[in-house]
C-alpha cells in the first residue's frame, strides 16, 4: 500500500469503498455505475450523480476521469473530491444543487486501478505510468496513447513495448481505454452523444488542456473555428478560477491516441486535461497537499459542468 506517511490517498480498495458510502448516503441522487473489468479483472470504479439517479433522464451528461497513468494519485482523489462536492451540496448549496439536478454526473474515479495497486505495492512508488497487460516483450500500455482516433498518426507515442509512451499493439488494445471507450460509445441514445463536456485528470503542470494533441493546427477538419474558440474560452475561464496555465495541448508537446482527441473528433464531447499539482516535475506529492488542490478546482469543475447544456454559449452562440 502506500507509504505511511501518505496515508491519507486511497488505494483501489479505498476508492471502491468510498464510492459505495457516497452511493449509499445519498442513495436518491448517486449510485454506482459498471464501467467494466481492467486486465486483472478490478472493477472500474464509477458513480453517478443526478436527481433520479436511476433514470435515464434528458439531461445534458458530464464525464469525469481519472488516473489513466498509474503515478497520478491526486488524481482519483480529485474525482472523490468531486463525488463528494455534488453530493454534499445537492440541498446545501443553491448552484450545486441545480447542477446535480440538470445534468447526470458520471465519475470514474480511476480508469487504471491494476497500475495504481501496482505503483504501491511494494510500499515503496515504483514510478508506474501504464496499465499492466502483457505486450510482446514487456508490460503496458500508455492508455493515453491507445485511444482510437489518429492512434499513432504523428509521432506523438512509441511504437516500442516498455516505453514511456507506448501506444499498445492497435487502438483499444487496452483494456481499460477499451472499457471507457465502450461506456461513453454507450451513452449514444437514439444517434445522439448524450456527454457533452469531460474532464480527464493528470499531474503534474497546473495546465488546462483542450484539443487537438496531434497537430499544432488550432483548426481542421475535425475542429472548427468556432469549436477551437468555444475550447479555449471555457478553458481560460477555468485555468481564471484554478490558477493553472490554459493552453491548446499540442501547446506542451503532440501526442497522438490520447483520449481528449477521441472524444471530441469522435463523440463532439468538450473534453479538456487537467494536469493538476504541482507546477514542477513530481509524481509523489505528500498527502498534506490532497485537500488543497483538490479543493483548488471545485470552481473549475462546476463552471464546465455548468456550460454542458450548450458550451457554445461561451462564446455567444448556440450549438
Ligand atoms: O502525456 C500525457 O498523456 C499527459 N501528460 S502526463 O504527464 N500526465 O503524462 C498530457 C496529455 C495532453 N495532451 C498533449 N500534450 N497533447
Ligand atoms: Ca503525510
Ligand atoms: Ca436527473
Ligand atoms: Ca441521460
Ligand atoms: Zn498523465
Amino acid at each position: 500500500g502506500y507509504p505511511p506517511e501518505d496515508a491519507l490517498y486511497h488505494d483501489y480498495a479505498e476508492i471502491v469503498a468510498e464510492l459505495d458510502k457516497i452511493a449509499r448516503e445519498h442513495s436518491g441522487i448517486a449510485k454506482r455505475v459498471t464501467v467494466g473489468k481492467t486486465y486483472q479483472g478490478r472493477d472500474i470504479p464509477a458513480i453517478k450523480i443526478s436527481d433520479n439517479v436511476a433514470a435515464d433522464e434528458d439531461e445534458p451528461e458530464v464525464l469525469f476521469t481519472a488516473n489513466q497513468h498509474a503515478r497520478e494519485h491526486l488524481t482519483p482523489e480529485m474525482a472523490l473530491y468531486a463525488a463528494n462536492l455534488f453530493t454534499d451540496g445537492h440541498g446545501t448549496d443553491s448552484k450545486i444543487t441545480e447542477l446535480v439536478d440538470g445534468r447526470e454526473i458520471v465519475i470514474i474515479a480511476s480508469v487504471n486501478p491494476d497500475g495504481l495497486e501496482y505503483d504501491i505495492a511494494t510500499g515503496q512508488y515504483r514510478m508506474w505510468r501504464h496499465n499492466r497487460q502483457p505486450v510482446t516483450g514487456a508490460t503496458g500500455i500508455d492508455l493515453n496513447r491507445n485511444w482510437a482516433y489518429k492512434w499513432g498518426c504523428c509521432g506523438g507515442s512509441s511504437g516500442t513495448p516498455g516505453a514511456e509512451t507506448y501506444r499498445g499493439p492497435s487502438p483499444e488494445a487496452g483494456v481499460e481505454t477499451k472499457a471507457v471507450a465502450n461506456y461513453v460509445r454507450s451513452r449514444v441514445v437514439g444517434g445522439k452523444q448524450q456527454i457533452k463536456a469531460h474532464i480527464d485528470f493528470h499531474t503534474y503542470s497546473e495546465l488546462v488542456l483542450w484539443p487537438m494533441g496531434h497537430t499544432y493546427d488550432d483548426t481542421g477538419p475535425d475542429m472548427s473555428a468556432d469549436a477551437n474558440r468555444t475550447f479555449a474560452t471555457i478553458g481560460r475561464e477555468m485555468a481564471a478560477t484554478n490558477r493553472y496555465t490554459p493552453q491548446q495541448s499540442s501547446d506542451l508537446y503532440i501526442t497522438d491516441g490520447s483520449v481528449n482527441d477521441w472524444m471530441w473528433a469522435e463523440h463532439d464531447i468538450f473534453s479538456y486535461t487537467f494536469e493538476m499539482y504541482p507546477r514542477n516535475a513530481d509524481f509523489y506529492p505528500p498527502d498534506e497537499v490532497i485537500v488543497r488542490e483538490t479543493t483548488r478546482n471545485r470552481a473549475a469543475v462546476l463552471a464546465l459542468t455548468g456550460y454542458a447544456d450548450c458550451p457554445y454559449r461561451a462564446i455567444g452562440k448556440q450549438d
